[in-house]
């Protein structure tokens, strides 16, 4: 009888403990969904807004954004902020197979310093691109 009465109050704390911790789990998911979410929304207005044309500068520290999003069929201009010629150019270098629309069907879109050229995009996906003549400067395009 002794037995009988020790199982059934372990199982009471065990219940009670589960109902604990299940408790503790549903909140602390619910308070990380909510920062992930408010995170994500602010992320997107910093660096991945959407539009229907966007404009990439080139200069001595690079593209700038590195990171765009434009709607397909969306204009991306290209402007040389630097004091070299730049040779905008698809990924990935040397061949740049992978989107010339980037480039408008170049193998390499030439720039001289202070001038801009701009380009229509309609493949959907994210698009890497640098300039041809200083490889190690990169960026990419994501159409949508
Ligand atoms: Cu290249």
């Amino acid at each position: 009888m002794l037995g009988i009465r020790k199982i059934l109050m372990a199982g009471a704390v065990m219940s009670s403990a589960l109902v604990l911790s299940a408790c503790n789990l549903y909140k602390s998911g619910s308070n990380t969904a909510t920062g992930d979410s408010t995170q994500n929304q602010t992320q997107q207005q910093s660096t991945s807004q959407v539009s229907d044309a966007v404009t990439i500068t080139l200069d001595e520290s690079g593209f700038s954004p590195a990171t765009s999003n434009v709607n397909s069929d969306g204009s991306v201009t290209w402007t040389n902020s630097s004091e070299k010629n730049g040779g905008i150019a698809s990924d990935p270098h040397p061949t740049h197979t992978s989107n010339q629309e980037l480039t408008d069907g170049q193998f390499v879109l030439n720039l001289a310093p202070g001038a801009s050229a701009t380009v229509t995009v309609t493949k959907k996906g994210t698009w890497g691109f640098h300039d041809h003549l200083n490889p190690s400067a990169k960026g990419s395009v994501t159409v949508n």
